[in-house]
Formats: structure tokens, sequence, C-alpha cells
């Protein structure tokens, strides 16, 4: 496959009308007739091509009704060429697909019964022969046929216009989409569904009927994604005016999927993780992510497919923006300041590993080989962390204009990165000239930070850098706006006053830093007073200051802003750790540091959620990530007997804590119910190493009545050596069997035990009778937990967990090249390590290109990974 660059970009010399598509579904194949009004713009030398792939037939090509000559066209493996066509005319395709032998889960497909389609990005050209690009915009008229008795429904975009039986006991439907879309945005669902049905009235006064199609033994856990839409749909039209377009909205789960869901107008198909979920089956992490995903593709319908996207290199236009649209409802349904942390966490996990890595690309990619390679924490989640910098640096309500005019430009159209930021400009008045660059450069920056007393003037210098990337070896300064409070000696924000580029609002200022060099005096500070820096964490960069760990411990109990309270207790603990590492020290527990961690106990003011996470050490990976070399043994060991001496020390208060969470009680999937959850089972984790923690885990576990506590257990029962370790572990496969979404979570939490043996039992599982190749959601929760999420077991020294790794892509890339092509980042890190770690990682990855019939997807990045 050939590299596609942005700078090639041209639009599209044919345009079509509209489309009449016919689906005849059979057991063994399908036929799709595809009828389109093509329209010729300027000179194309009257050659139409057409994006098609290699897995379907051709069985008839007419122009206006009339076939065309077998001398007229071209076909190859993935396009059909056809010259001398007039300037407007009907083109009539008829191709026959194989969606039971279609495990590339791309276009049409067959999964538990149903056949179902994805087409983001390109599937759609594995259907029919198409100018398969999204801005290609066309309005779809869809007619599916079927057998009635194993097809008893059948979907597709838009309204429902007509439906009724055909001989031989088949049956058919149409439906009419009113508006215009890219093929990526085109969907079929047909198969043998149940639904939950409920209705929704929009400001305006359009009725609205919701329908949530699964299998039948999954009726009783859609409850929750129903609510979850309904104040999605409320959500959108109170923060941003925006209301839903079609008189049905339509969700699929699906269990076989490789993303998580996907928005397809009108007709949402969901990965049954985000649609399913029980008190009994789903955690409260679990029922967070529905909500979050129904309201991410519910938000898509008006930021992606009313304005979609001009090119896949503008991906992150919709993707960014919803993601960030995601997070501010989810905000507002939970508690903004846990949830802010939630995100943090999966950037730093996730997306900084990318960053500095052999896959780092900008936000905006300037070049692929495999658009399905694109689908990053890059665009997804930094794209957001752009749109939130935006937000800060232009104000909510300007933001908010901003959006108002952008759809007021663009609706109905194919838009650009650009596009965004020209509305956010034009709305706000604000240059966002250099902040562009946030879209373009690659790489986490670096921001240091230092401070300087002159009389009554507290001064704070910034310094801001970023390494090279890929492509990109020297980078200009960024726009990013840095909030800082100033906590004064009593504790509390003081207002100051402030000479440089920076806004006061009542508690806190906005720094905007531009230059690679920048100093901002606050006049008038007290003396003893704390700067609170990165509120919020305005701007997605790797922070250094100079704060003592006294300035830290008081930042961790005195600070307004729950981000920094949070970061400071997080940079107390790293520093003890990063230390202990180094020196590969065992010593003892800092003082100040227990003082802190007490201090969290036995705060009552705070949100138990926070608390949670307050008294959360820094994970193994983000650890890993503040040293030069990673030694992931030593960080591992060293956490471990932080957390055990901390244990120790405060055994009697993190006991009585627990019970006193347990107490009164009963489960509920309230706000203070949930974050009550979270704080016990945060407390497992340190009663885990304690002597006596053995059977308050199995006690946990015995009485756990629902699977947020279930889970919590038996995540530290995986990761033990109690005697009912192996028990507990049959036991609970044996009750959950039918269940796939719990079985997932069964494989997910053996593949993240940091016991010695994890390897070799996570290779073991590969083998039984519940893992399948064939399942995204299997495979990633067993090989991606184990090789993204299991640093020091990944790691192992022998090299066993890269050549596993390695096995696994070749393997599953003969199934499923995209799933496999996820597989690949963690074997790119080898710069992180040293021999004959190094090596080892090398050598995985060369292995997999020696695989036969290696996919394009999984090429592109393990070369890259190589390079
Ligand atoms: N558009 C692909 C799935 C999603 O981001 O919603
Ligand atoms: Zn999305």
């Amino acid at each position: 496959k050939q590299e596609i660059r942005l700078e090639d970009y041209k639009a599209p010399v044919f345009t079509i009308d509209k489309i009449d598509l016919t689906f005849r579904l059979h057991d063994d194949h399908a036929e799709v007739e595809a009828r389109s009004l093509f329209k010729m713009h300027g000179d194309a030398g009257g050659a139409l091509q057409l994006d098609g792939g290699p897995f379907m037939d051709l069985l008839a090509l007419e122009i206006d009704g009339q076939p065309v000559p077998a001398d007229q066209f071209v076909k190859s493996a993935d396009f059909l060429q056809i010259r001398a066509v007039p300037k407007t005319f009907e083109l009539g395709i008829i191709t026959k697909v194989y969606p039971k032998q279609n495990t590339r889960l791309e276009g049409l497909y067959f999964s538990g019964g149903n056949f179902c389609t994805q087409c983001e990005a390109e599937g759609f050209r594995h259907i029919t022969y198409f100018p398969d690009r999204p801005d290609v915009l066309t309005r779809y008229m869809v007619r599916v046929e079927a057998d009635k008795e194993s097809c008893p429904v059948l979907l597709s975009n838009g309204n429902p216009k007509e439906s009724g039986d055909l001989e031989n006991g088949r049956h058919f439907a149409v439906w009419d989409d009113p508006h215009l879309k890219p093929s990526y945005l085109f969907a079929l669902v047909a198969g043998d569904l149940a639904c939950q049905s409920d209705s929704f009235r929009t400001a305006s006064g359009r009725h609205v009927e919701l329908n949530i199609f699964v299998a039948e033994r999954d009726l009783d856990k859609c409850d929750y994604a129903m609510q979850s839409l309904k104040r999605a749909m409320v959500w959108d039209e109170e923060e941003y005016g925006l209301e839903y377009d079609l008189d049905v909205y339509n969700i699929v789960a699906v269990s076989d999927f490789n993303m998580g869901a996907m928005e397809n107008k009108g007709l949402n198909v969901f990965n049954t993780k985000y649609v399913l979920a029980s008190p009994e089956t789903a955690t409260d992490a679990d029922f967070d992510h529905v909500e979050g995903v129904i309201g991410h593709e519910y938000f898509h319908n008006w930021t992606g497919n009313r304005v979609t996207c001009r090119d896949w290199f503008q991906l992150s236009l919709k993707e960014g923006l919803t993601v960030f649209r995601d997070q501010e409802f989810s905000s507002d349904m939970t508690s903004r300041a846990v949830k802010r942390l939630d995100d943090v966490r999966v950037l730093r996990m996730l997306q900084y590993p990318e960053d500095a890595g052999p896959l780092a690309h900008p936000v905006r990619p300037e070049k692929y080989i495999e658009i399905n390679n694109f689908y990053t924490t890059t665009v997804y989640n930094k794209g957001a962390e752009v749109i939130r910098m935006m937000h800060c640096i232009i104000g909510p309500e300007a933001f908010r204009k901003g959006m108002d005019l952008y759809f007021e430009r663009h609706d109905g159209q194919a838009a650009t990165c650009e596009d965004f930021a020209t509305a956010m400009e034009d709305a706000s008045g604000v240059d966002l000239k250099q902040f562009r660059l946030w879209y373009s450069q690659a790489g986490t920056p670096k921001v240091v930070v230092r401070r300087e007393r002159d009389g009554e003037d507290l001064i704070l210098t910034f310094e801001q850098s970023c390494g090279a990337s890929p492509g990109q070896a020297l980078k200009l300064p960024y726009h990013m706006p840095v909030r800082v409070g100033l906590i004064g000696p009593n504790g509390g924000d003081v207002k100051g006053e402030i000479e440089g580029d920076g806004v006061w609002s009542s508690s806190e200022c906005v720094l905007h830093l531009r230059n690679a060099r920048q100093s901002f005096r606050f006049r008038n500070v007290p003396e003893g007073t704390v700067p609170s820096i990165l509120r919020g964490f305005s701007a997605p960069v790797v922070l250094d200051h100079d704060l003592s760990d006294d300035e830290l411990a008081f930042l961790a109990v005195q600070d307004s802003d729950a981000f920094v309270r949070w970061e400071a207790s997080q940079d107390l603990f790293s520093r003890h750790l990063v230390k202990q590492v180094e020196t590969n020290g065992v010593g003892h527990l800092p003082e100040l540091l227990q003082q802190v961690f007490v201090g969290h106990l036995e705060d009552k003011d705070t949100d138990p959620a926070l608390i949670a996470e307050l008294l959360a050490l820094p994970s193994e990976i983000a650890l890993g990530q503040k040293l030069d070399v990673l030694m992931p043994e030593r960080v591992h060991v060293a956490r471990e007997a932080l957390a055990k001496a901390l244990a120790g020390a405060s055994s009697e208060k993190i006991i009585a804590l627990y019970h006193s969470l347990t107490a009164g009680h009963g489960y509920t999937l309230d706000q203070s119910a949930k974050a009550a959850r979270r704080l016990r089972n945060m407390l497992l984790t340190y009663i885990a190493l304690l002597p006596d923690g053995e059977a308050i885990i199995q006690a946990h576990y015995a009485q756990a009545d629902n699977m947020t506590d279930c889970m919590a257990a038996l995540t530290l029962i995986a990761h033990s050596d109690f005697a009912f370790r192996d028990q507990t572990l049959a036991d609970f496969y044996s009750k959950w069997q039918k269940n796939d979404l719990v079985i997932d979570k069964w494989f997910a939490v053996q593949a993240q035990s940091k016991r010695p043996d994890t390897v070799a039992r996570v290779r073991a599982l590969t083998e039984h009778e519940a893992f399948t190749f064939n399942n995204p959601n299997r495979l990633r929760s067993l090989i991606s937990t184990y090789s993204m999420l299991n640093q020091v077991r990944f790691h192992e020294k022998s090299g066993e967990g890269y050549r596993f790794l390695g096995e696994m892509i070749a393997k599953v890339d003969e199934i499923n090249p995209q799933t496999a092509a996820r597989l690949v980042a963690p074997l790119g890190r080898w710069g992180r390590v040293e021999e004959p770690r190094r090596g080892f990682m090398k050598d995985a990855l060369t292995s997999v290109l020696k695989a036969p019939n290696l996919s394009d997807d999984v090429r592109e990045l393990v070369e890259k990974s190589l390079a």
C-alpha cells in the first residue's frame, strides 16, 4: 500500500447526488446492488476510479442501464476504474460478499447470529465499489431483504420508510436517511434481536423513538444505556443547543467489534461492553464507561456526522472534539474532579508513551499507510486536550459562540481542523495562530518552572521544550494555558496581582505561555505562599517544579484544586520511590509521607472517591516514566514496599475506615454509594498487604453483592499466594462462563497479576476453552491487558513476555489485521530498556515481520517500531 499525504489532498472530481442500495442477505453470502447518480466536476479525463476490496465479487456493472463492456473498465484488488464515463450518469453495480467468512470485522460481517457492518474508516469499499472517502456526501436509501425467521429485525440509517413480506419466507425493509453522509457512516444490521424501547421529546418538540437492540438474554442489561442516552440528549440541548434530527435513534450491541462503538447515522453499532450493564455483571467503572461511550456516539451526531471530516488527517476534528464533549458530559453526571484525574491518568499511561516512542504522530497526522492505525490515543485523548486548552484560552462563553459559528458555517459539510480553529478564533477575537502547533507537532512538551522572590513579589519563570519525534527534529514553542493559584500560609487561595501575560479570575489566573522562556511577576505575595501550578492539568505537558517535599505535603492537603492536590501527593510518593529505585534501596518510611497518607485517611470533608485517588500510589507505569531507564522489577519492588509500609503504619485506621464504609451501605448507583465503594476498595488494596488481610479479602469476595466489590477482591486474590486462589478463580469461571463480558474480566484479572508465573499462565490461558482469537474483546482482555498494563511481568528479563506478544501479533494478524496492529505498540518501547531486554524486544518485532502474508496494518507499525 502506498503512503498517503495530507499535502496531496485534492477535492473529489465526482460527487454523488443519491445512492439506492439493495442488500439481499442469504445464509452464505450477500448480494449488494448499488445505484448511484454520479456527477463529474472539472476534468477527470473521463475516468472514474472507485475504491474496492479483495474479498468481493463483481457480478454486474452498468452505466445508465447498459452493461459496461469489459474493455472499458479495469478491476484490481483495491479499485475499479471505468474509462470514458459521461458527465452525469447512473452507475449500477452488483457485488457479492461473504459475511460469515469476514473475520476482519470491517465491511459486512456476521456476529453472534446477526449481520452487521463496520465502515469507518474504509469498510464501505468491502461492500461495493465506491469513492470511499469522507468528503463524498450522499443521500442514502437502503432496502434490506432477508429470511424473516432468522432475521426478523432489518435496520439501516435514517428513518424507516416501508416494510413487508416477500416470497419464500423472506421479507424486506426500506430505510431513508434524509441527511447527507459519507460512506463511513453507512450501517446495516439484520438478525434476531430483542429490543428495549423508549422515547424522547426534543426541546423543539420532535418525538424520537429510542431503541436498544441486543440478544434476548441481555435484555435485562440495557436500562443504564437507555437512561444514559436520554441524559446525553438533554445535555447536548442544554449545553450546546443541539437537538437530535431523525425520528428514530437505534443502538445495536454486537459482541465481535473492533472498536468501542460506531456513530453511524441513526444506527449506532456498539460493542456489547459499552451497552450491557447490571450490578451483578458490571463494575462502577463499567457503568461510567457505558454512559461515556453512549454519550460519545450520541454527540457525534453533530460533531462528526452533521459536520464531518474532509479527509482522515482531520480525524481529530471529530474525535478530539467528541471526546472533549463526552468528558464534559461525564463530569457533569459524576464527579468533575475525579473524572479529570481518570482522564489525566489515561493520557499519561497511554498517550505519553505513544508521544515519546517510534509511533509518535501529531494530533493531525501528515501521512499514513493504513488509516486504521491512526485511531490512536493521540488523535482521541490528546486531541481532546487540545480542545480543552482552546476552551481554557478563550473561555467558556467564547467557546460556545465558536461552536455555534462552527455549526453555522459547516453544517452538512466535510470540514478541517483549521476550520474549527478559525471558528474559535473568529468567535473570540483571540489569535490562535501559534496555538495551532498543537495540531502539527508531535511529542509531549516539558515545562520547567522555577521561583524567585523579589522583595514582596514572587516571580515564576517557565521554560518549555519538546524533544524530537519521528520526522520532526525541531519544535517551536507552543501557546499553552497554565492555570495557577496561590495558596497562602494558612491554606486557602490568595488573590494576586500579576504582571505578564495572564488574567486573574476569582481564585486563580491563566498564564499564557508562548515563549521558550517566559517570566510572570506576582505582586505582594505573602511569605510562605505556595504556588499551585497547572491546575486542572490545563495543558498536556510534563511539569518540573522546585517545590520542596514540605510544600508538596502542604498542597496535598490545602489546595482548593483537586488535580493539584492529587498531583502533589503523587509527586511526593514518586520522589521517594524514584530515589529508592535509583539506589536500589528499601529504606524506611519517611515521616512526611506517612503524615500525608494519614491526613487523607482522616479527611472527612472531601469526596470519598477523591480520597481514594489521593491514597493511591503512582502506578508502576507512571513511575517507570519518571526514570531515564526503565527498571521494571525495582519499580515493582519499591512500590510494593512503600504500600506495605504505609499499610502497616496505619493498619488500624485503614481497617476502621474500611469497616465504617461497609456498614449501612446497600448497593445503589448513586454517586455517594459509588464513591464509598471506590474508597473501600482502595483500602482493600492496602489491607491485602497486612498480615491479617487474607481473611478480610476472602470475606469481601464472599459478601460482594455487586461486580465492583467482587472484582476488587478477585484482583487481589489473582495477585496473591492465598491458598484459596485457584479455587476462587475456578468458581468464578464456572459461575460466569455464559457471560462473555464477565469472562473477559476473568482473563484480564489473571493477565494483571504481578505473580512471577503470570507470563506462563497467560500463555496457557490462550489454550483455555473460553479463549478465542476471533473476538477482539477476548484478545484485549488477555493479551492487551498483559502487555500494556502489567509492566513488571511483560518486561520479564527472559524476554518471554516479548516473544509471547510477537507470536500473538502474527497469529491475530491472520484473522483480524486491525486488532493485531493494536497489539504492536508495547514492543516498540525498546528505547526505554537496557540489554538484554532491548535486543529481545527488537527480535520479537523482527520475527513478526517474517510472518507470511503480513497485513499492511501490522507491517506499518512494526517497521516504524524498529526504525
Ligand atoms: N468513530 C469511531 C468510533 C468512535 O470514535 O466513536
Ligand atoms: Zn468517536
